[in-house]
């Protein structure tokens, strides 16, 4: 780390790159998952690297949605673990949340591994680790559908973020509400996600711990108008427009 000039223009996104490498050799990340990164940089770039109004919202109705849960539930992946592992700590606080390490690939080693990253940020009881726990999650036969019967197993709410699709259908199946961070709008996590953050999880979760924090002392019925007025699916419409509407330009302008 620390030889990428501040003065490069993509340092921002440089940065982020090196927190995955560097989580990698950790053993956080595995190598499809730095593939996976790819396609979302590719996915923030066209997006504008920024997060816009669509993204806002949803990100008030995910907070709302999960602060009105009884028992919410914030996944963590190794991608998730090695870039915003302070913020999803943060998240869980602010809900009263789990926090459980939950893969796709792997062995429970990269679980426990990912456990004690959170816990290096204040986490405490990190759920997902311990075989005595283990349950499935009916209809995915990956290793995601290994969850924790005090978590995921009996959540009504998860938070999701950086995934392949199966899990945020299973858990609608299940009867859990979804809340995912995905930077693609076209993604069946996004479809299948009651709220649908697209963004970056390096800017996204940090936002959602401060709206979680802002909305916490408010009355039920206004954090259900809130959920209730979120329209996920005209939402990702919205971003595909938006991705269309920047190319257009882009194709018509030159710039
Ligand atoms: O740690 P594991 O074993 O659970 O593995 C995690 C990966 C990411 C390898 C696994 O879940 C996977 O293969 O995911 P997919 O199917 O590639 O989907 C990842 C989704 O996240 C894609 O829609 C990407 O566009 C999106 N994405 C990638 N990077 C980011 C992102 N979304 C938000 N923020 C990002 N930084």
């Amino acid at each position: 780390m620390g030889h990428i000039p501040a003065s490069h223009p993509r340092a921002a996104s440089l940065r982020v790159r090196e927190a995955l490498v560097a989580g990698a050799e950790r053993g956080l990340v595995v190598r499809e998952g730095l593939i996976a990164h790819g396609r979302g940089e590719a996915l923030d770039y066209i997006l504008g690297e920024r997060t816009g109004r669509r993204a806002r919202s949803a990100i008030s109705a995910a907070a709302a949605t999960l602060l009105l849960a009884e028992r919410p539930v914030v996944s963590v992946n190794g991608n998730v673990a090695a870039l915003c592992a302070r913020e999803a700590v943060m998240v869980a606080r602010e809900l009263g949340a789990s926090l459980e390490a939950n893969t796709f690939h792997g062995d429970s080693g990269r679980r426990r591994r990912i456990a004690a990253r959170l816990e290096s940020h204040g986490a405490m009881g990190v759920l997902g680790a311990s075989r005595a726990h283990r349950a499935r999650l009916r209809g995915l036969d990956s290793e995601r559908g290994t969850v924790d019967s005090r978590g995921i197993a009996a959540a009504d709410a998860v938070l999701v973020a950086l995934e392949d699709g199966d899990r945020a259908e299973a858990l609608s199946r299940a009867g859990a509400r979804v809340v995912a961070i995905d930077l693609n709008p076209l993604s069946r996590t996004a479809r299948a996600a009651d709220v649908t953050i697209v963004d970056n999880v390096v800017r996204a979760m940090g936002l959602l711990a401060s709206r979680c924090a802002a909305l916490r002392a408010s009355p039920r019925g206004r954090l259900a108008a809130i959920a209730r007025a979120h329209d996920n699916a005209a939402t990702l419409a919205g971003h595909a427009g938006e991705i269309r509407a920047r190319l257009g330009r882009i194709a018509s302008l030159g710039r």
